[in-house]
């Protein structure tokens, strides 16, 4: 099957290979003489993962601030002005302000990512993203040596926004990760799909793209990126804390307190489509796990 990825070679073919192996494990496996099975194997699911519809990812949707059925979004978030956008990034950076968007773009190469993309709600797709690494758009402000954690937050505009009259969440949308995982190359800011804009459906004109995690850390229409030296609240857990974690990582075994994580259901598979197993780490365990070292996942969900 042809490569998917991108057509020419850029950063992420190297990040991509690096993910699948770091360079000392496959120096050492070389060096013993261990085939590179592993690393195939990876490369070929990676290849595998056949995108869904352009239709799918833009008619079903969760984005609250528009509604909560899945088609609201998509119905509702044409009011949003996305252009002129400004990112405010601050707390403990070296360039703090507001940053134009259409700056931002001009200083990131983006590039296709392919990833699985997991809801916690247990509905799957696999989705093709253009966009740019958020370790690079950090770098351009200059992390200090003191943050831990990254911060975001959703536009809040009443006027653009009907679902944010009713409290379904406490507004703004807000989200969290830890440096370390903001940092990591899977990590992006995606601002567009199949190689078009992105819809504002889906986050316009920038959201978060963790892919390992449920789909909720993924906040959508970022205008505010804090450095903190402790662990932001984040939207779900301020909801309700005993289902919804900061950490949320994609993990068949621990359940949601209301249902089981084990299986999905992929989005566009039909009626009568059989659910697929759920992956750990969301099929990204290879390139995440080490990030988890020591910690229980049960108790840090
Ligand atoms: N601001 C904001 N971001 C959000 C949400 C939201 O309601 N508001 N929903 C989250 C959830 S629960 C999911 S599953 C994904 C859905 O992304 P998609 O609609 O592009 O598939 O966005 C996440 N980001
Ligand atoms: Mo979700």
């Amino acid at each position: 099957m042809a490569h998917r990825w991108t057509n020419t070679l850029t950063r992420q073919d190297i990040t991509s290979e690096a993910s699948f192996l770091n360079r000392r494990q496959l120096m050492a496996g070389l060096a013993a003489g261990v085939g590179l099975a592993g690393v195939g194997g990876m490369a070929r699911a990676q290849e595998a993962l056949e995108p869904n519809s352009y239709e799918d990812i833009t008619q079903y949707n969760n984005y609250y601030e528009f509604g909560t059925g899945k088609g609201d979004p998509a119905a509702n978030a044409g009011s949003l002005t996305t252009s002129p956008w400004t990112v405010k990034i601050d707390g403990l950076v070296d360039k703090p302000g507001d940053y134009a968007m259409a700056d931002i773009m001009d200083a990131m190469t983006l590039e296709e990512r392919i990833y699985r993309f997991r809801c916690v709600e247990a509905w799957s797709m696999v989705i093709p993203w253009n966009g740019f690494e958020l370790a690079d758009l950090l770098a351009m402000a200059g992390v200090q040596d003191g943050a831990k954690y990254v911060a975001f937050e959703t536009a809040l505009r009443p006027d653009e926004m009907p679902g944010v009259r009713f409290p379904v969440l406490d507004w703004p949308y807000v989200e969290g990760l830890r440096l370390d995982e903001a940092m990591h190359p899977l990590t992006i800011m995606a601002t567009g799909i199949y190689g078009k804009p992105i819809p504002n459906q889906n986050g316009a004109p920038m959201r978060l793209v963790v892919p390992w995690k449920y789909g909720f850390k993924s906040i959508k229409s970022v205008v505010r990126i804090t450095l903190t030296d402790s662990e932001p609240p984040t939207s779900w857990n301020k909801s309700n804390a005993r289902e919804y974690g900061f950490y949320s990582n994609v993990n068949p075994e621990v359940s949601h307190p209301r249902w089981s994580q084990a299986s999905e259901r992929m989005v566009g598979g039909g009626l009568f489509a059989k659910r697929q197993p759920t992956l750990m780490f969301n099929g990204y365990e290879e390139e995440v796990a080490s990030l988890y070292k020591g910690m229980d996942l049960k108790a840090n969900f």
